[in-house]
């Protein structure tokens, strides 16, 4: 017997790679519901061989959906996430909303699927930012091995990152740029066509943004609360995958050659890293791919114990709708909910 998903959030980037993600791995579905706002009503978004037509999320009865996966911003999850939750449903969000509340576990399936039982006190589970998500997958292997002490990371993020609207703003500005109209930014603070903009999200007091310290809490919870990370996250003219720029200090000793090995072996990872021209990975070929791909994996020999790397990852799917649908796929998998239909009938 399957279960009754629904997505809420389905006309949006990521809610339609959750529904295309869901229906690629065969999850065991017995009915999916798209769900958005009034606006979206009647909107209609692919499931599959399938067309569904968007229902609103107000007037939507929650008590016979198993697992609801939420992309609908952080106000909406805030306001929604604890109804639905109230009703029996197990929501997977993918907004910050709920990210650093010590109730709700934060998951990455290859790095700490584990803490997903705390899931029960809330009924809600967490998705990372998409920039953590990837970041996390590679260093856990390397945490295992040799112990991680300190993360620089330096990230190039797509425009998909910050939504619909923000990779019309990178298409318009281009052409414009093309055929000399004038270049309008409305999404970003500065021109994103031919250029790049060193700020993902708000500043905070400490000048740090928004984007930075998400980095560097998430790899706390998820991953080890010692390991020390600071950020700087940059977005820059490419429509979907995140590029990240890693150095790495250990407690032990690190070998270039042994770190490749077992990155090779790690889940989720795939090393693609040979040292010439075009031997390593680009955004543009990971879109669309599930992996986290690793290239450029190479000793700093700045620090003791000094490892750096290149990695990259579609921000859409393991940064957002696939981690969420792994994240489900564990619930399922480990037998953590059953489908309410079958305790019905
Ligand atoms: C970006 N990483 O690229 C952001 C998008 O906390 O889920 C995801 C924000 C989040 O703009």
């Amino acid at each position: 017997m399957g279960y009754k998903v629904a997505i809420v959030g389905a006309t949006g980037n990521v809610g339609r790679e959750m529904l295309d993600i869901l229906a690629e791995r065969g999850f065991p579905v017995s009915e999916v519901v798209a769900l958005a706002s009034a606006r979206s009503l009647g909107t209609e978004v692919s499931f599959g061989d399938r067309t569904l037509k968007t229902k609103v999320l107000d007037h939507f009865d929650f008590s016979d959906v198993d697992i609801c996966l939420m992309s609908a911003g952080g106000t909406v999850s805030k306001e929604w996430s604890p109804k639905i939750a109230a009703q029996g449903c197990v929501v997977i969000d993918n907004s910050s909303a709920w990210r650093y509340d010590a109730e709700v576990p934060l998951i990455v399936p290859e790095v700490n699927a584990d803490a997903i039982v705390g899931f029960r006190k809330k009924n809600i589970i967490a998705n990372p930012n998409c920039s953590t998500a990837q970041l996390v997958v590679a260093l856990k292997p390397l945490h295992d091995e040799y112990k991680i002490k300190r993360v620089v990371v330096s990230t190039y993020q797509s425009v998909s990152g910050a939504g619909k609207e923000a990779m019309d703003e990178l298409f318009t500005q281009t052409r414009a740029v093309f055929v000399t109209d004038p270049v309008e930014a409305k999404k970003f603070p500065k021109r994103i066509a031919f250029n790049l903009i060193p700020q993902i999200d708000v500043f905070m007091e400490d000048g740090f943004t928004k984007e930075e310290w998400k980095m560097m809490a998430e790899t706390k919870k998820i991953l080890d609360p010692k390991i020390k990370l600071t950020a700087t996250c940059v977005r820059v003219p490419v429509f979907i995958a995140h590029s990240e720029s890693v150095n790495v200090e250990f407690e032990l000793p690190v070998n270039a050659d042994e770190a490749r090995d077992i990155l090779r072996e790690a889940p989720g990872c795939l090393v693609i890293d040979k040292h010439e021209p075009g031997g390593y990975i680009t955004p543009y070929e990971a879109a669309g791919e599930d992996a986290t791909y690793i290239s450029r994996i190479r000793e700093d020999t700045t620090v003791e114990n000094g490892l750096a790397f290149w990695c990259v990852a579609d921000n859409l799917r393991k940064g957002a709708a696939l981690n969420a649908v792994q994240i489900a796929e564990v619930l399922v998998n480990r037998k953590l909910i059953t489908p309410k239909a079958s305790k019905a009938a």
